[in-house]
């Protein structure tokens, strides 16, 4: 069975696309995921989604260069990470790019949801539009090509004036899904998995590993 490393330290994504990869029934594969304790550095500092996906690829083929006996032990087909993001209309786009750090380096889930809440009473334009979209850029390397591949999705929705819900992470509880007039936290996984920014990149991603031919 093909093994492919999610390149992420966040453990609530890498269950996320494991629940959607795993919804691709013909499709055998062998998802791994090395957490924080593994301490892989990475640093997200490039101007678009896409490149910092990709420079989150590059860190974890350097940590597994630093660490050959894992990489055997591995024996990895493909890396796959995604950078993703939310986009308030009424803030011009943002947090956008710095959607994991918008209230500072290391900022907690509720210290962001705060900023941008607090951020968006400041705003007369948000008092009427609070349309916003959580985007996906996924990064599919295949190692035996030595190729890069990238898949999109988002989902629209709209930020809420308090946060409801326990479910899921980041700002999940001020994310209200239009399907369902409730926010991404109180929506079951399986509800968020099925129409999720990453389940739109990543059923891509699912899809062209596919096409490779090299698993069913
Ligand atoms: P990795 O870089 O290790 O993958 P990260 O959490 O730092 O993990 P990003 O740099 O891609 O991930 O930051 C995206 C942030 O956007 C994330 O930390 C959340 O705050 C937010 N976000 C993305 N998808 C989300 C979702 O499905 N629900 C809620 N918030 C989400």
């Amino acid at each position: 069975m093909p093994n492919i490393l999610i390149a992420t330290g966040n453990a609530h994504k890498f269950q996320e696309i494991e629940a959607i990869i795993g919804k691709f029934t013909d499709l055998s594969l062998n998802l791994v995921y090395l957490d924080k304790s593994y301490r892989v550095e990475i640093i997200e500092d490039r101007k678009s989604y896409e490149e910092n996906a990709k420079t989150k690829v590059e860190g974890y083929l350097e940590f597994l260069e630093k660490n050959p006996d894992l990489r055997a032990e591995l024996n990895l087909d493909f890396i796959a990470s995604e950078d993703s993001g939310l986009e308030v209309e009424c803030l011009g786009g943002e947090p956008g790019l710095f959607t994991a750090r918008y209230a500072g380096e290391n900022a907690s889930d509720i210290a962001n949801i705060e900023k941008l809440l607090n951020g968006m009473r400041l705003k007369k334009e948000c008092a009427e539009n609070r349309l916003a979209k959580f985007v996906c850029h996924a990064c599919l390397y295949d190692i035996k090509k030595n190729s890069f591949e990238y898949f999109y999705g988002e989902l629209k929705g709209l930020i809420s004036e308090e946060i409801s819900g326990t479910k899921g992470f980041g700002y999940d509880p001020v994310f209200i899904v239009p399907e369902f007039n409730k926010t991404a936290a109180q929506i079951a996984p399986e509800e968020k998995n099925a129409i999720s920014h990453r389940a739109v990149a990543f059923g891509k991603a699912a899809d062209a590993i596919k096409s490779k031919g090299r698993l069913i």
